[in-house]
């Protein structure tokens, strides 16, 4: 099979107007961004190379920064060229960095997701959403409309992740594909994601057990209970506590990720951010096959109301899913 570009199958699946031109620049900007980032974590532990530590500042999860999350968000500001964005929303930006006056496109992301993986060799991963720019005025208040959109308007999502491969999950909106940088090139895999209907492994943090809602423990009691329980089969448990990591896994193989509201403080509504983690796994997941939901309504259909806004997030083979939103 003749390999394809990355470049050549967003030429194939996006519309040559002016927003799909912005849409492919930002696309091919982000993907300048990952290989500065996978590089970066290729030497990450050598003596001048320390991207594990802490660096003082607190982001907007109130976890500290570590040097790789700052290194990752100005990697992608700084490779916004030609990309026609009018502001960033980031995990690591308190409030909206605006860029372009004329910008077609907002984007929305965490430049570093699996922080907590970065010193223990593990899969870790950058995830963005974009959508278009509705605003006509380029002040903060106006563009901060524009990254609250439902997730149903995003124009294109996807996530890197750099583990053993440097790799990417996107969609713009028909279908998903899978690319793996080859020499400084993001080729596609001959593998197209779609989500088996139902699987047979839940990933969730069990040690959080004792926090969760009754719906959360009545789900996983009932994966526990196997063969004799009331999905009738056993599962395997797999926690990478990187959600590319996870949601990669899920695309191949199926089954259910959960990061459900708990009693902890601050995790009343969970911990995963909406605009830039929810949202645009929610969007690849359900272009996949799959179904991606809070318990009580489909992500893609919640309207955010503040950029650093939590939300739970249960996302995977649609049985599975639908298993889960029954308990509510
Ligand atoms: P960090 O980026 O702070 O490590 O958080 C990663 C994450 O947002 C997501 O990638 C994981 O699935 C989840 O948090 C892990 O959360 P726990 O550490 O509570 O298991």
């Amino acid at each position: 099979m003749v390999s394809v570009s990355l470049a050549h199958y967003l030429q194939k699946s996006v519309e040559p107007n002016q927003t799909g031109i912005a849409l492919t620049n930002t696309i091919l900007c982000l993907c300048n961004a990952s290989k500065i980032i996978a590089k970066a974590l290729c030497e990450n532990g050598l003596p001048d190379n320390q991207l594990g530590i802490h660096v003082g500042d607190i982001n907007s999860d109130g976890d500290s920064q570590k040097a790789l999350d700052v290194l990752a968000d100005k990697a992608i500001i700084s490779s916004f060229t030609n990309a026609s964005i009018a502001a960033y929303f980031s995990e690591e930006q308190e409030t909206a960095l605006l860029l372009e006056p004329d910008g077609k496109l907002v984007i929305c992301v965490d430049p570093l997701d699996g922080s907590s993986n970065i010193d223990n060799n593990l899969s870790v991963g950058t995830i963005f959403s974009i959508l278009a720019r509705k605003s006509k005025i380029f002040e903060p208040e106006y563009i901060m409309s524009d990254a609250l959109q439902p997730g149903e308007n995003q124009l294109a999502s996807g996530f890197f992740v750099y583990g053993p491969q440097t790799s990417l999950i996107l969609t713009t909106g028909s279908g998903v594909a899978s690319f793996i940088l080859k020499q400084g090139e993001f080729i596609q895999m001959e593998w197209e994601p779609s989500i088996p209907n139902a699987g047979n492994q839940f990933a969730i943090n069990m040690s959080n057990m004792r926090y969760w809602s009754q719906p959360a423990t009545d789900y996983i009691q009932a994966c526990l209970d196997g063969v004799d329980g009331p999905f009738a089969k056993n599962y395997n448990m797999r926690w990478c506590g990187s959600l590319v990591a996870d949601a990669w896994r899920i695309f191949r193989q199926g089954g259910i990720f959960l990061y459900p509201e708990d009693s902890r403080e601050n995790y009343h509504v969970g911990r995963l951010r909406l605009i830039y983690e929810a949202n645009p796994v929610a969007f690849l997941v359900e272009q996949a096959g799959g179904r991606a939901t809070d318990g009580n309504v489909e992500i893609l259909k919640i309207e955010p109301k503040a950029i650093h806004q939590r939300v739970p997030l249960i996302f995977g083979s649609k049985d599975d899913v639908f298993n889960y939103e029954s308990l509510y």
